[in-house]
């Protein structure tokens, strides 16, 4: 079986990104903003068509997500943030619920939010994860939303995808095929 495989294209022209970056850990943050202004960069998003929304702390990223998402300007949006579990006693609290926040806002939006929030351990952890061995998630994740908004919109809108198939019905099925996946039908 073959059946036919989407994938979304690295193509990044035609979509908008939003940047939402914690200040918190600023010296980190940045670097993972850097990371991803350089994917954008190079694979050819205009600088027009990409901004960046700086709030307090990791807590704040999920509903400012959602509220950039909701504004309808943006097709993928980033939230950039990193957690140290060492720095502070409620690092659960805060990881959790900007892992689970994103995810929502999300799902509420229908509009991607990638994770580039890093939860480590320890300082060194984070460096490494911010650029220095163990690649840069910022730059990973803007690579991931120029894949998701591709495939996203290779998939279309319910009502891109009504009429798709309305207009699919129209096409004649050859009788070969009809014999093959539908026997029923003569
Ligand atoms: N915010 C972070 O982004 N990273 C942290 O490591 C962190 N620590 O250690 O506490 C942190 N705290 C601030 C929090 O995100 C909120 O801004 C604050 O609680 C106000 O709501």
């Amino acid at each position: 079986m073959q059946p036919k495989i989407h994938r979304g294209k690295v193509t990044a022209e035609g979509f908008r990104y939003a940047i939402v970056v914690s200040r918190w850990n600023d010296f980190l943050t940045s670097k993972l903003v850097d990371g991803a202004l350089d994917a954008f960069e190079s694979h050819g998003v205009y600088e027009d068509d990409v901004e960046i929304f700086k709030v307090p702390g990791s807590f704040e990223l999920p509903l400012t997500c959602k509220k950039v998402a909701e504004s309808g300007s943006f097709d993928a949006v980033i939230a950039v943030g990193v957690v140290i579990r060492g720095e502070t006693p409620h690092f659960d609290y805060v990881a959790g619920e900007a892992a689970s926040g994103i995810s929502r806002a999300s799902m509420e939006t229908g509009v991607p939010v990638l994770f580039s929030v890093i939860t480590a351990n320890t300082l060194e952890q984070a460096i490494n994860r911010a650029g220095v061995k163990a690649g840069n998630k910022g730059y990973e994740a803007a690579v991931s939303a120029i894949e998701i908004v591709n495939l996203y919109d290779e998939i279309g809108s319910p009502q891109e995808r009504s009429q798709k198939m309305s207009q699919d019905e129209a096409v004649q099925v050859p009788a070969s095929r009809k014999e093959k996946v539908f026997p029923h039908v003569v």
